[in-house]
């Protein structure tokens, strides 16, 4: 059964534009509510730590570059279905391909800078919403 939990970071193309509290409204519009956020910046080792599943893509080095460039906001999201949901609405990985009115579509440049992460599944959610926060911050 799926869980109502799912986490999500701003990405650092979107935190450096001043898309922070644009997409934070969009998603608590969406029904979804803020569990747990921070705003912090990964070290290189903290994001190929984050993206390791990613490894063999050859995408990792720039993804695990950009993904520790600059500030990202963490946050765990609290909803039914909650990540579906979330995954609906950042819309597709490429932006070019994301459905209007989506988060990517609105604030995403490229498939690599693509302002927002999802997680994709309820497991994979449980264990990125650990990694950044502890029991306490999961209110
Ligand atoms: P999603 O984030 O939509 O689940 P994944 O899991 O395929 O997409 O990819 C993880 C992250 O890796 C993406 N959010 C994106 O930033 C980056 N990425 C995926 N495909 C590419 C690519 N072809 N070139 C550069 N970066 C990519």
């Amino acid at each position: 059964m799926a869980t109502n939990r799912t986490f999500t970071m701003i990405k650092p193309d979107a935190v450096k534009a001043g898309h922070t509290g644009a997409i934070l409204a969009q998603i608590n519009k969406a029904g979804f509510r803020i569990v747990a956020l921070k705003k912090t910046k990964l070290s290189k080792e903290t994001a190929g730590q984050f993206y390791a599943v990613h490894k063999e893509r050859p995408f990792y080095g720039e993804l695990v570059d950009f993904m520790s460039s600059g500030p990202i906001v963490a946050a765990i999201l609290e909803k039914d279905n909650a990540v579906e949901d979330f995954r609906k609405l950042i819309g597709a990985t490429n932006p070019a391909e994301a459905e209007a009115g989506t988060i990517r579509a609105l604030y995403a440049t490229s498939i690599g800078e693509n302002a927002v992460h999802g997680a994709d599944s309820d497991e994979n959610a449980a264990i990125e919403g650990s990694f950044h926060f502890s029991a306490p911050e999961m209110l």
